[in-house]
């Protein structure tokens, strides 16, 4: 199996949502026992982000919860680093417990924000794991050498990469590396950062990300995908060459950002199959197929 974006794409536009909001888009995505969750982005008439849940029996047809999980107002002492929204959630398991690593914005850029839950019924928010600006951060599935770990992007004088950190506790962070940037002149020249959260295969550790080259008016977001070496995490030991999904249907580029595919969140089956929940456009979501060996074999 190649790539296959489903054939029915969109899987979920705004009015699926029960309320008014502006577009639904960049979800996270977790498997819990047999029902597929997204926790969903959605920008409310107003420009600012909150999070809701989508549930489904097969991992194509969603339904929207009645209310947000998460909004700027359920932030209480951290609200002032998400008083313009919560954005782009990455979902990760660490043991019994699920943590959101997810965008804060604000007057005071954008920073890593993370909430831990058992259930998706109540959140605990543990607060800022970044100082501005900082975004598109993902935790590992479990300890490495004694250590929980961490992939963001913080913005750098006049670029931007991918960086990757530890910590003992999920709180106080450090040994930060740098982990990967982009050569100039390519598909992803000019900005990358982090998509899906890594997964454990043979091979290493594997995960999507995205690249921005800028062309005239437009931007264009794309993927790839990246394997990173099991014990040493910041040692890249493979990527794409070329994107594995860009911008060509309608529904990708025409929306509130044309030209953009965007993922956060993927679920790998048992089978080894990957279901990549990615948006078009800023606007909606959508549904891609692949297998975890076919990306490895691109990563080689
Ligand atoms: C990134 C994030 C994403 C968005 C993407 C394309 O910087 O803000 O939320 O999908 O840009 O506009």
């Amino acid at each position: 199996m190649e790539i296959k974006k489903y054939n029915a794409n969109p899987i979920l536009t705004k009015a699926d949502v029960p309320f008014r909001v502006n577009s639904i888009f960049n979800p996270g995505a977790v498997k819990v026992g047999n029902q597929y969750m997204l926790l969903c982005r959605i920008e409310m008439p107003n420009g600012r982000s909150s999070l809701i849940i989508a549930r489904s029996k097969d991992g194509i047809n969603f339904k929207v919860d009645d209310k947000p999980a998460l909004t700027p107002e359920d932030h209480k002492e951290f609200y002032d680093y998400v008083v313009w929204g919560v954005e782009d959630p990455r979902i990760q398991k660490i043991g019994d417990k699920f943590y959101v690593t997810y965008t804060g914005y604000s007057k005071n850029d954008p920073l890593v924000m993370l909430a831990e839950t058992e259930d998706f019924n109540s959140y605990k928010i543990i607060g800022p794991v970044s100082e501005p600006s900082n975004k598109d951060a993902a935790l590992f599935p479990e300890k490495i050498n004694g250590y929980y770990w961490k992939m963001d992007r913080p913005t750098l004088e006049g670029h931007q990469a991918i960086w990757i950190n530890k910590s003992p506790d999920l709180i106080h962070w450090g040994g930060y590396k740098f982990l990967y940037e982009s050569e100039k002149g390519c598909w992803e020249a000019d900005k990358v950062g982090g998509s899906t959260p890594p997964v454990k295969t043979k091979e290493g550790w594997l995960f999507l990300y995205h690249g921005v080259r800028g062309f005239g008016i437009s931007n264009l977001y794309k993927i790839g995908a990246m394997l990173l070496d099991l014990n040493e995490p910041w040692k890249v030991l493979g990527k794409t060459k070329e994107p594995i999904l860009q911008p060509d249907l309608d529904y990708e580029r025409i929306g509130d950002v044309q030209n953009v595919v965007f993922t956060n969140g993927w679920i790998i089956e048992d089978d080894g199959s990957a279901k990549i929940y990615y948006s078009g456009a800023d606007t909606n979501i959508c549904l891609a197929e692949t297998t975890v060996d076919y990306l490895l074999s691109l990563c080689k």
